[in-house]
This record gives structure tokens, sequence and C-alpha cells, in this order.
């Protein structure tokens, strides 16, 4: 008797004619708006500025979303259907008024409210601050999910941390160098965020373990320190559902009087120490995408979120007053990558350790319980913690972990007996000094399904990293969810002429194809209607002179936009290798100077753009983003080819910048080496938007080839089996680059020639290519100028450009997160729509 379903205090009537309901007319959203300004900001009508416009919208749309997230919560808790967790250390959210707008259907209505009171939607939009609480591609897909999770009605939380700084802001110095500043993103408030002070647990780092001898197997963690875990609820709305849902993150904060000892001794210092320590645990996102530091901090994070999410659903279900051993019937719980990957053997704790359970018992709850998604199969990627270092911060999960393994190597060796290599490749422990953790072991032997997350890449986790555990565990449990994107954001909210057209175009309203976007093959037959094209290439060309707009008031930059947008956006990695797309535009540039005026009229304008950021370490993407920018210095102001060919790298690339570039793009590069991409997002926003893909033969790029068909996208590079052998080849056997790629030695001589400035200080990049070319730069640099010629080909017959443009979005229905959500919900979760009734 949770007393939940009685009115807790009171008269019934009174309370019920204080509720309030969702806003549906402009009265009613400006008269929220001027009292917002009057109470929650304390401001006076005549001093109000976009800002404050910004914050009085925010506030206001927040109470409508707040009726909606309350009635789902209530519902759910009624129901009490099996629920899904989404456990990630990342969610890139980007901005959220705009999308809450959309979602709850309220755009138009609000947009006419602050045309009233004076200001313009517009402006009021530009406001807001990115919530950058993640790196790149794993972040926003979490962001994609949760917006499908609640489009879909689907009773999921996201879980993970309240960052005070998100992502670094990238500045580019006056010689091209990265720096990196903070990105206090909470200064101006965050009105998307509710802080839940009665929501709290408590977390225990350090301190000692011992086992008792009573034959339980339990053991007692005691001592050191402990942290509190306070809980922030970000409302997840759903598209055109009332479905509400939540993404808990947790702030670290100090326990209140915890360190008695310091206060004890008069150490008032010491005792301030600690709580800072406390709170510096999700103080910072780590920057570091696709690599581990094995820092301590990073390990804390980690523990800190999963122990505080786990608490936070065990006490969930235990308000079901159902058995534990029911555990998993009720809650599945998806590991975002390996980072939450802490969370199995903190579940066996507690079932062992708190709950009296008997090891098997406990050990087949976990199993039921967690799902693993890989996200890479890059070596520096793969997670690995020093023994020592989890023994000295979590020394029970230590002997959780040891445990875990023994039994686990017994049944390895039960099964495949005497074969000690395949023990030593499979144990969770790898050899060394120290020895290591190997967590992405320990997240596939702990959950119920693992996947990746497009056809090759789960092949590659079968073939590769997985291989033991396939053969060991049986394929079944080894299967591929293509990721996806949320259409709301990734097409009708960064593309509104697009979406208006399209909706017109199929006689659809929007609300029916943003949730069914395979409804978008429709368009096809209007490929072959000119006065259709006509208003596609339109609306493109109308996005790049937003985007030109956009680039000349915030870098006082002027681009043309007679061009071919040609846009890499994405992290700077070696892997992805920004450094063919500049060396081709090098090349680019130099075939160019070397034309005649004539041949040079027949030469189609291109506007190359690069934005991402380096990982403050990684030395060669620094110097990869400081080549851009000198070559861009020199290039813009070369009379002999400024007609022909601008470059441009955009600083401080986000969420909301890339919602001003996809829709501009004419084409978009996507040219990893092949097998290291593990899908891709940003080729299916392109693609949604009428971007042509040029690219690798990798990650997702296949299947958007396999829908549009291989003569709608440009492929080229050597593939996935062939990398294998052309490294050993260049380890071995290699063949001087002047030999093997005249081309390429030309473009690397005229760099370390001082070309660009800087001579010297490129040779580490240079060398890279020169060397052991691990990504297979000089393999591919001919058939990657190849593709670019095909490109420019293309885009002469402007017509059939169009034509492909339209068939590209036409086919994209596949790439929508709620396939891939629905996915997760049938085949892995088991969960169902839990549907809130308007
Ligand atoms: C992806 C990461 C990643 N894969 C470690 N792996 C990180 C690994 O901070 N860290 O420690 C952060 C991120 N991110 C990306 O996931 C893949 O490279 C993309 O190909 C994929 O589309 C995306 C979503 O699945």
């Amino acid at each position: 008797a949770s007393g939940r379903e009685k009115w807790p205090k009171g008269d019934e009537k009174t309370w019920k004619a204080g509720l309030r309901s969702v806003d549906k007319d402009v009265d009613a959203i400006t008269k929220s708006f001027v009292n917002h300004v009057q109470t929650s900001l304390a401001r006076q009508p005549y001093n109000i500025d976009n800002l404050g416009g910004y914050q009085a919208t925010a506030l206001s749309v927040r109470d409508n979303l707040l009726v909606n997230w309350n009635e789902t919560q209530l519902h759910y808790t009624r129901k009490a259907p099996k629920r899904a967790y989404y456990l990630s250390l990342e969610f890139l959210m980007g901005r959220t008024l705009d999308n809450a707008l959309l979602n709850l259907g309220l755009k138009g209505q609000y947009s006419e409210g602050v045309q009233k009171l004076g200001f313009s939607m517009e402006d009021i939009l530009e406001q807001e601050r990115d919530a950058a609480l993640g790196n790149g591609g794993l972040g926003r897909l979490a962001a994609c999910y949760l917006d499908s999770s609640a489009s879909q009605e689907l009773p999921l939380w996201g879980y993970g941390l309240r960052y005070k700084y998100g992502i670094f802001q990238q500045l580019i110095s006056p010689e091209g160098n990265q720096l990196e500043a903070p990105d206090p993103w909470l200064d101006n408030q965050n009105p998307w965020e509710l802080p839940r002070l009665d929501v709290t647990y408590d977390v225990r780092f350090y301190g000692q373990a011992e086992r008792l001898s009573d034959g339980t197997g339990r053991a007692l963690w005691q001592g050191g320190q402990e942290v509190l875990a306070v809980a922030y609820d970000v409302m997840i709305p759903g598209y055109g559902t009332k479905t509400t849902n939540n993404l808990r993150l947790w702030e670290s904060r100090p326990k209140r009087g915890f360190d008695l000892n310091s206060f004890n001794a008069g150490n008032y210092e010491g005792a301030v120490e600690s709580s800072n320590s406390a709170a510096a645990i999700t103080s910072v996102l780590y920057p570091n995408d696709h690599t581990t530091f094995g820092k301590e901090l990073r390990l804390k994070q980690q523990y800190f979120w999963t122990a505080a999410s786990l608490q936070d659903i065990l006490r969930r279900f235990k308000n079901l007053n159902k058995p534990i051993q029911e555990f998993a019937d009720y809650a599945a719980i998806q590991l975002n990558d390996t980072h939450p990957t802490l969370a199995i053997p903190e579940l066996m704790r507690i079932l062992i350790d708190e709950e009296d359970l008997r090891w098997d018992v406990a050990w087949s709850i976990v199993t039921n319980t967690f799902f693993y998604t890989n996200h890479t199969v890059l070596p520096e990627a793969l997670e690995k913690w020093p023994v020592p270092l989890i023994e000295h911060v979590l020394p029970r999960h230590m002997q959780i972990i040891y445990d875990i393994n023994l039994f686990f190597l017994q049944a390895v060796e039960k099964k495949f007996p005497g074969d000690r290599d395949r023990l030593a490749r499979m144990s969770l422990i790898e050899e060394g000094v120290p020895k290591q953790v190997r967590m992405a072991h320990l997240a596939c032997i702990g959950s119920r399904k693992v996947n990746g997350v497009a056809e090759l890449h789960s092949e590659l986790v079968r073939t590769t990293i997985l291989k033991d555990f396939v053969e060991f565990e049986g394929i079944s449990k080894f299967g591929n969810v293509t990721n996806g994107i949320t259409p709301r954001r990734w097409l009708d909210q960064c593309n509104p002429e697009l979406s208006a057209l399209i909706s017109k175009t199929l006689k659809l309203d929007k609300r029916v194809w943003l949730k069914e976007l395979t409804k978008l093959e429709g368009l096809i037959p209007f490929a072959e209607n000119k006065a259709f094209r006509k208003e596609w290439a339109a609306i493109k060309q109308r996005n790049k002179e937003r985007l030109a707009h956009y680039v000349q008031t915030t870098l006082g930059l002027i681009i043309r936009t007679d061009a071919m947008f040609d846009v890499q956006i994405k992290r700077i990695h070696e892997y992805k290798r920004q450094t063919l797309n500049i060396l081709g535009v090098i090349h680019r540039y130099f075939t160019l100077k070397s034309m005649t005026a004539a041949e040079k009229k027949k030469v189609n304008p291109r506007v190359v753009f690069f934005a991402g950021k380096a990982a403050p370490a990684y030395y060669i993407a620094k110097l990869t983003i400081r080549l851009v920018v000198n070559v861009a210095r020199i290039i813009n102001a070369d009379p002999d080819t400024k007609d022909y060919l601008q470059l441009y790298f955009l600083p401080d690339y986000s969420v909301s910048l890339a919602e001003v570039l996809i829709p501009a793009s004419d084409i978009s590069q996507h040219i990893s080496t092949a097998g290291t991409e593990a899908s891709g997002t940003s080729n299916m926003k392109f693609c949604l938007n009428g971007g042509l893909l040029l690219g690798t033969v990798d990650g997702a790029n296949i299947e958007i080839a396999e829908e549009v068909g291989e003569n709608n996208v440009f492929f080229f590079g050597h593939l996935t089996p062939a990398v294998e052998d052309l490294r050993y080849q260049h380890l071995y056997h290699p063949i001087p680059i002047e030999q093997k790629c005249p081309a390429l030695a030309n473009v690397l001589d005229q760099i370390s020639g001082g070309a660009f400035g800087d001579a010297g200080v490129y040779e580490p990049l240079v060398n890279t290519i020169r060397q052991s070319d691990y990504y297979l730069i000089s393999d591919d640099f001919d058939s990657y100028l190849a593709a670019l010629d095909m490109v420019d080909e293309a885009y002469l017959d402007k017509e059939e450009w169009i034509k492909k443009s339209i068939y590209t979005t036409a086919k994209m229905g596949k790439f929508s997160s709620d396939r891939a959500i629905n996915e997760y919900a049938e085949s892995y979760w088991n969960i169902e729509a839990c549907p809130v009734l308007a």
C-alpha cells in the first residue's frame, strides 16, 4: 500500500481544480509566457531581451511537457510494464526548445504567441545553448533513441551523468591550432531539467571488502569514501504522443558530514577537500572519443553512474512487491558500449551481499537483464582497466570479477578441454604488468544478447573481437541492429522547407510520414516531374544560402552559394581519414593551377567544408586541423583558383551546426578505411536531406547503397578483407610512394616543401603516410580521386543529379531510429508499447 492511488491530503476536488492541462491556444500561451516573465524571471516587459524571451518560452513549454511527463510516469507506475533502461555515459542532446515545440505540435501557436509579444521564434531558438554531453555518434545515437522510444510509446528511461562541463568548446588559434575552452553550459540555468533533491543514493568507493566465512559467498564492503548521487530529470517528449519519457542524469555531491574523521582531527580543510573530490566526479565529460586512458576519475564516473542507476531501478522494481527472482521480467538494461559494464558485477554484489541470493541464481538474473551494444572494433577503443586500480577503487567488485572469471573459464575448459590458448584469449583478465580487466569480455558474458550497429560491423564483431565467444556461446546471442536517426530532428526540424514539400507531395500530414518513414518512397515517381525537381533544387539552394548567411554572421566569411557544397563533418580521427580529403583538395588545387583559363571554365566550382573536434591529446588529429586551416588560407586567397575551389574549416562543430550544414550539402564524405567505421550516422542524415554520399564500402554506407542503389552513391577504395594484407605489405614489402601513387607523392612533397607555410610542422602527419600508412591513404588515393571526378561529372548534369537526390531521400526509410528502437524492443528487451491515452 504505497498510497499512490489515494489523495494524499485534503480535498480531491480542490486539488483537481488546481491541476493544469496542456496549453492549446495562443492566448493561454502568451499568458503563461508573461506570467513567467513576471514571476519566474522577475523581469519587466520593457527590459526583456531575446535571452529572457527564450527563458520565458522555455519555462512555459516546460510546464506543458510536465503535464504529459507526470501523466506518463503515473501511467507506467499503474500499468507496471516491463521497462527498458538505456545506460549511456553520453547523451548528445543539442538544443531542446524547437524539438519540444515540434513534438508537442505547438510550434505554430508558440511562434504566433511570441510574435504578438514582440519576438521572433528564430531569434528565441538561437538563444539556447547546446546540451553537448557527448563526443560524437555514440552520444547522438543515444539522444535519437530517446526521441524514438517516446515517439513509439515505449516505457524506456535513459540514465547518464549530469556533467557540469560538456564537450569542450573548440577555438582555432591564428596558427591554425585547436584550442580547448571549457563548456559551462549550465551557466545560464537549464530550464529543461528538474532537480530531484528527494531522489538520492549513496555510492561507496575504496575501503575494504572482506569475504564472510559463513559459506554463503557474501562479503562485507566497508569504509572508504561515500558520495551522494542526486537525480536530475530531463523530459523526453514523443512526437505526436502524450508519452513523455525520462532521462535521469546523476550529479555527485559530498555526503553531508560524511568525513567525521577529518572533523575529529580538526582538519577542516581536509574535510572541504574531500567534498570537492566528491563533486569532481560529475564535473567533466571525457573528450577522448575512441581511446581509453585508464584514469581513476573516469572509473569513478562509471561506477558512480551505474551504482546510482541500479539502486534506482531496483527501488522501482521493489515497489511492485514481486520476488527478486523476477527482476529480469520487469527490467531490461541496455549497455551503450562497455562504459557501464561495472553494472554487471555491481548487480551481482547487490544480489549476493544484500539480497542473500546464491551465486547461480544471481548470475542467471544478471545474464537475463543486460544487453550489450558494441560500437567499435578499433583495438585502442576497447576498454581495459588495470586490476590494481579496480582493486583499489572497488575492492568488492574485483573479487566478483575474479569469481565470474573462474566459473566462466571452468565452463570454457569443459567445452574445449586442454585448449589453454583459448582460455588465455577469452579470460576476463589480460596477463601483463599490470594485469587488466577486458571490459568487452565481461559485458559479453554478462549479457543476454550482444549486437553491433551495422551489418558489416556486427559481422566483424562475430568474426574478430568476439569470435571465441560466438564459438562458446552460440551464434544466436550475437545480432545486429543497424543504427538509425530521428527524422523529427534530422529532417522536419533542420529542414522545414523540405519537410513541407514532402507533405504536400505525398499528400500526407507530416505526423504520418515522420513516424512511418518508408512512406518517403512515395516521392520516387516525382523524380520524373520537372516542376517538382525545380522545387526540390530551390530548397537545397536556400539551405545553402542559410548556411552561407550563418557563416557570414558567425565567422565573417563570405561563401559563394553557386558551387557544389562538399562536406565532411565528424570527429577528427586518422581512421576517418580527413587526411585523404585534405590531400585530395590539395591535389585539386594544383591541378587547377596547371590549367588554362579555357580549361578552368569547364570546371565545376566546389566549396569544401570541414568541421570536427580532435581529442585534446591526439597530436596527429590536431595537426590535420592545422593543415586544413592553412591550406584554406592559401587556396581561398589565390586568384588563379578561388573561383573554382574554396575551403573552410568551421570551428566548434556541434549538433546545432550540423543542423545547418547537413541540409545544405550536395555531397558528403564518409571515407573511413574499410572495416573501421562501425556504422556512422551522419551519412544517414545527409542522405535523408537529399545529399549524395561519397564513401568507402564501410559501416552503414553499405546499407545505404543497398537501399538507394550503387548507381546513386559514389563508392571507392579497398574492401575490408584486403585491409589486413595491405597493412602487412606496408610493413614487410613496402613500395615507395613515388612509385605506388605519384599523385600522392607530389602532394606530400608540396606540404613538406612549405607550400602551405609551416615548413617542417606537418612532417609527423606526412610521415604517418610515408611510413606504415596504417589507414591505407596511399592504397586508396587514386580511386578516391577517380570518385571525386565521377562526382564532378555527375554534377554537370543538374537534372540527373536532382533525380539522384530525390531518390536518395525517398529510400532512407530504413534509417529511422524508430525502426531501430523497435528492433531492440522486440528482439532484445522484450518490451511493449505502453500508450498514454489522450
Ligand atoms: C563510436 C565510440 C566511442 N564507437 C569510446 N565507439 C568513447 C568509444 O569516450 N570514449 O571512451 C567514446 C565513443 N563511438 C561510434 O558509435 C562509431 O564510431 C560510429 O561508427 C557509430 O555510428 C556510433 C554509434 O553507433
